[in-house]
């Protein structure tokens, strides 16, 4: 599906007051430009293996970090200005927050965005409430998408902020607790059809112990896996076609979440018959926390057929939390496209920017900066990927490793014709095999000659 990178229209842009420092979209000006809101290797229209660079990396804007995120953290109070933040009325105020929302990703030329149910309505007093709210904000958000042209990569409910969920959504002691996670996930469900989005997440952020002093931790895994039925089920029954995720994530906020890893995730979906309802939507700082590479969690994924969407990020080295950064590095980026080039590309899934701005990072033109880098970084990153891909000397030599499994002896092992019994009797023949090297330090150049 080829989607038109946005342009405001005139109209819209009138009404744009949120980014005076930005009037109109993000122009590309290539490689030697030195102007810091510009593009320097995104070029929306370019084709690359017959497909444009907009159709291949399918950005996303975050609703939550993007427009909500405040600059809090452990230790001290919000720093961002953000003028969409003020009015005394939680309705106006998320009205006023929409409008920055699309007044920046029509700017910015991105063809998607992600939210959480109470990241664009505010909850309320009652559940009825509340529901009130997310469907006048899902009205309004309708219009936004049809002015601009945005389309809904995924929405999700947010399970883990309230405290009622503090000892878990689906996977709460207490049935009254997975009954209000289930209320809430029927309406972002209902929410996201509405809006025509295209996929719908699972993140287990309460999903999980702190300590299994106190937990069942069998019981608590059928449960979530009963929720994720009740929500395929719904899906069918008001005519949902949209793709659902389930994010992977090792620790925090619980001391162990059940999702902790691509193959985690894979073992709880096969283990409840669930491999052909969900794929997983991969993130960088998840991978990094779990103690993988985000390559090697999109190849568990990708060989597993169940490689969805990205929430593209990068996590600080020195600090051991989810500091869902702006992803910058063009190792990084490389590797992930090679991932999505080698699936041939992304479906119904795409690059969501699940990353915030740092605290000190507070003006609202920082939000460009950021995005425009890692827009840039993925752009290149999908050239280098491309590059590499075609050069072909670095699957080669994968498959020149593994050539004697495709022998005559090493087909046998495989097709099951070989006992013990038979290995024995050979390396009593052939003694010791041969050793080849790995040449890491030499495959490592090898992309370098494509990256710098
Ligand atoms: C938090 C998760 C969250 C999900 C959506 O760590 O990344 O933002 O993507 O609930
Ligand atoms: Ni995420
Ligand atoms: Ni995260």
């Amino acid at each position: 599906m080829f989607i038109e990178p946005v342009k405001p229209t005139g109209h819209n842009l009138n009404n744009m007051a949120y980014f005076p420092e930005v009037s109109g979209p993000i122009p590309f000006e290539g490689r030697g430009s030195k102007n810091p809101l510009a593009f320097r290797h995104y070029d929306a229209h370019k084709v690359i293996g017959g497909k444009t660079m907009a159709e291949h990396l399918r950005f996303a804007v975050c609703y939550w970090h993007t427009f909500r995120g405040t600059g809090l953290d452990p230790f001290g109070a919000g720093t961002m200005m953000r003028a969409w933040d003020q009015a005394a009325d939680p309705m106006q105020r998320a009205r006023d927050t929409m409008d920055a929302a699309f007044e920046f990703m029509s700017k910015l030329g991105v063809n998607f965005w992600c939210f959480h149910d109470h990241d664009i309505a505010p909850e309320d007093s009652s559940f009825a409430q509340s529901t009130k709210n997310l469907q006048s904000m899902v009205e309004y958000a309708s219009e936004k998408q049809a002015d601009t042209g945005i389309q809904l990569l995924w929405g999700t409910a947010n399970l883990f902020s309230h405290p009622r969920y503090q000892a878990g959504a689906a996977t709460n002691p207490d049935p009254h607790g997975f009954a209000y996670a289930g209320a809430q996930v029927k309406r972002a469900l209902e929410a996201t059809q509405e809006l025509g989005g295209l996929g719908y997440v699972f993140w287990g952020g309460r999903e999980g112990y702190d300590t299994l002093l106190n937990t069942d931790l069998k019981r608590e895994r059928e449960q979530f896996a009963r929720l994720l039925w009740m929500a395929i089920d719904h899906a069918k029954k008001i005519g949902f076609k949209g793709q659902f995720y389930i994010e992977p994530k090792p620790k925090e906020p619980t001391t162990h979440q059940y999702d902790s890893n691509a193959e985690a995730c894979l073992n709880f979906l096969r283990e409840f018959d669930l491999l052909n309802h969900l794929k997983l939507n991969l993130e960088t700082n998840h991978a990094t926390l779990a103690g993988h590479s985000m390559l090697h969690e999109m190849r568990v994924a990708r060989h597993a057929d169940v490689l969805g969407s990205v929430d593209a990020n990068t996590g600080d080295e020195l600090i051991g939390w989810d500091t869902d950064q702006f992803p910058t590095s063009l190792y990084l980026t490389t590797e992930i496209m090679i991932e999505v080039l080698k699936m041939g590309g992304f479906t119904s899934g795409g690059l969501n920017f699940d990353a915030k701005v740092r605290r000190q990072s507070h003006e609202p033109v920082d939000l460009f900066y950021a995005h425009i880098g890692g827009m840039d970084a993925f752009a290149r990153g999908l050239e280098v990927a491309w590059a590499i891909l075609e050069d072909g000397r670095l699957d080669d030599f994968v498959r020149t490793r593994y050539a004697e499994w495709e022998s005559e002896f090493g087909r046998k092992i495989m097709e099951s014709n070989k006992t013990l019994d038979d290995l024995e009797d050979h390396v009593l023949r052939h003694g010791e095999p041969e050793r080849k090297s790995g040449r890491q330090e030499m495959l490592e150049n090898l992309v370098n000659e494509f990256i710098l």
